[in-house]
């Protein structure tokens, strides 16, 4: 009977050592998925982390205000026409699209944006005030220049929607309805890749953004340009800024 009794409480102790090792193991599942614990900050997708270390400040590395006579021939027409009109760049067709590359300078850092003024003259068919930065093109290429890159789409699909596209295919959650082009008004565009933080801002609100965890960067993703579809788009007081190297 004595027997007995140590059985039933030691078969107790263990049945209360069983339910309080459960319940330390469910507390700890429950801390560890918790926000703002490192488990739970390991499921979230880490922001690309640069390769090498970048200077804090953007460094401006080219600047064009369209004033000569001419186009300078640092650009090239791949599909369309462009030319310098009134101190400003034009791009424009009347079939498809129209694309402008700038051939040099490249821009080679993980850390590159792009700033400009931009409008579609009043009266005209809106569609694609739309630019590209770390675009794979060569003059050798058999691609034009937006399609192996980052392109900003602003009123794209014939004025219907915004988004980027990276490498020709779009990111869905970058697509957005509003605002679109509105002719005659004159937009001042940010665009940026910061180290696989990439960004368009218009008048000074982010139009789309979006982390990128394959950023496009490099001797082989250094090109920028701009592009339009059956439109004309002009542009004025380009500056490309960068991050050099520490
Ligand atoms: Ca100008």
């Amino acid at each position: 009977m004595q027997y007995d009794h140590i059985v039933s409480l030691d078969s107790k102790r263990r049945r209360t050592m069983r339910v309080m090792a459960v319940v330390a193991v469910m507390a700890y599942v429950i801390a560890l998925a918790a926000p703002g614990s490192p488990a739970a900050d390991a499921q979230q997708p880490q922001p690309w982390r640069c390769p090498i270390e970048l200077s804090d400040e953007w460094v401006l590395a080219y600047y064009d205000d369209f004033s000569g006579q001419a186009l300078s021939p640092r650009w090239r027409a791949t599909a369309g026409a462009a030319s310098v009109k009134d101190g400003q760049l034009v791009l424009s067709t009347e079939k498809e699209q129209a694309e402008v590359v700038l051939e040099k300078p490249r821009f080679e850092s993980p850390g590159l944006r792009m700033e400009f003024d931009a409008h579609v003259p009043q009266g005209t068919k809106a569609s694609d005030l739309s630019v590209f930065i770390n675009s794979d093109w060569s003059p050798e290429g058999k691609t034009g220049g937006c399609e192996g890159s980052y392109l900003f789409q602003f009123g794209g699909m014939l004025n219907t929607r915004n988004q980027l596209r990276r490498t020709g295919e779009i990111v869905d959650a970058t697509v957005t309805t509003q605002p679109l082009i509105q002719p005659g008004v004159i937009y001042h565009v940010t665009v940026e890749n910061d180290c696989g933080r990439v960004r368009m801002d218009v008048d000074g609100t982010t139009l789309l953004k979006w982390d990128d965890q394959k950023p496009l960067w490099g001797r082989d993703q250094s090109a920028v340009g701009f592009y339009t579809w059956e439109s004309t788009i002009v542009i004025d007081n380009l500056k490309v800024y960068h991050r050099v190297p520490k």
